[in-house]
């Protein structure tokens, strides 16, 4: 098979979850700007997630998070997503949005607290349970903002204690997926700052506990290929959250910030297996479109993964061994820069029409009116936003 028909191969069955909290509204903390049109419950993001794998073909699943997405019947709510020809995906668990969790959840001193919060992870088994969906996905705000705050080998046996309470619960089928983020909401130190730690987590709970790499949750400079090729190795990347950011976790678009880095990102996923049907990654974008609006957001957000991994199976590995094997530093380089090069948009909208697709996602979804009957329907109720 040439580079380019094997390309087309994992193109075509390449899959990217889209999360829930894309479509509502979102901001920093110093101003939410209101979108019209935005959904005001679950069903309506699922309407809105559809879309965006109706002009992509790519994005069949979306991601909930809970208790943003709570609603009585999930049951009812996966048929709501069959109806619209997507399906429920991972469940993202959040226990950093009570004032009980000022001081932490899981590693909260306080074991009232630290209880409440595994309580609510059992809560979002149970509702996996019904939702059918693989992955619970961690992140935890936990940490301290001042030296001496509290014990910092404490903080970790609490963690240790309550993942291996999570982990106990999961069926055979499904996985913990244990995110980090090095700072942010807490200032000094953050109790799953690092792949390292969560990498060290994982090993200890189990062969379903498996590391969340999100693209934007790394200090400035980090080579995040790397990780990602480390992980692979191990067999302990579980997920990616894609976005990008030019300072903090900034949770841009995917790509746009630097899509140099996501080819490489991509090209290590390529070489470590991470494209193959049965990889187990789970590629999810995490975003908020504070300015923009959400479902084009989404859409370009996924035709970014898909040029970035286009590129990443440009790539020319036999040339790139012998070059690498002849200690050819610039004849290796030129490799995989003639690959990042390349333009593949054609490519890409030849893949899109051979699946009865439009080629142009971004214009197609324009046209179709979408944008403008759900501005004109969505009228009163209360819009979906963070912590709504
Ligand atoms: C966190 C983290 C989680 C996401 C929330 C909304 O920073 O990235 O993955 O669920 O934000
Ligand atoms: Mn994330």
């Amino acid at each position: 098979m040439s580079d380019r028909s094997a390309a087309i191969a994992v193109l075509s069955r390449q899959r990217i979850e889209l999360p829930s909290w894309a479509f509502g509204n979102s901001g920093t903390r110093f101003k939410v700007f209101a979108q019209k049109g935005v959904p005001r419950d679950p069903f309506e993001k699922i309407a809105d997630a559809a879309q965006v794998h109706r002009y992509t073909g790519v994005a069949p699943t979306i991601a909930l998070h809970i208790p943003w997405d709570k609603v009585d019947d999930y049951a009812n709510l996966a048929a709501a997503a069959k109806d619209h020809g997507i399906e429920l995906g991972t469940i993202n668990a959040n226990v950093f949005q009570d004032d009980d969790y000022r001081l932490g959840s899981l590693t909260n001193p306080d074991p009232r607290i630290r209880r409440k919060a595994l309580d609510h992870l059992y809560e979002c088994v149970d509702i996996m349970d019904e939702t059918g969906s693989r992955d619970l996905k961690l992140w935890f705000s936990d940490g301290t903002n001042y030296p001496g705050q509290d014990s910092i080998r404490a903080r970790q046996d609490r963690l240790a204690d309550g993942l291996a309470a999570i982990y106990e619960r999961l069926g055979e089928q499904q996985r913990l997926i244990l995110e980090y983020k090095f700072f942010e909401p807490a200032f000094y130190t953050t109790d799953v700052p690092d792949w390292g730690t969560s990498f060290a987590h994982c090993t200890q709970l189990g062969d379903r506990a498996k590391v969340c790499v999100d693209t934007g949750h790394h200090a400035p400079g980090t080579n995040i290929e790397f990780i990602v090729a480390f992980l692979l190795r191990a067999g302990k990347l579980g997920a990616f959250d894609f976005n990008s950011r030019f300072y903090a976790d900034d949770d841009l678009m995917v790509g746009a910030a630097d899509p140099f880095q996501l080819f490489r990102i991509l090209f290590e996923v390529r070489l470590g297996g991470g494209f193959a049907e049965d990889s187990g990654i789970a590629f999810m974008l995490d975003q908020c479109h504070n300015i923009e609006p959400k479902i084009p957001g989404q859409i370009r957000s996924v035709m970014n993964v898909q040029e970035a991994t286009a590129k990443a199976l440009l790539v020319d590995l036999d040339a790139l061994a012998a070059a690498q094997d002849a200690g050819d530093v610039l004849g290796a380089n030129e490799v995989l820069m003639d690959a990042y090069n390349t333009d593949v948009r054609l490519l890409l909208a030849q893949l899109r029409e051979d699946q009865g697709i439009d080629p142009n996602p971004m214009r197609a979804y324009a046209a179709s009116g979408y944008a403008q009957r759900v501005v004109a329907e969505r009228i009163g109720g209360q819009q979906a936003g963070w912590g709504a």
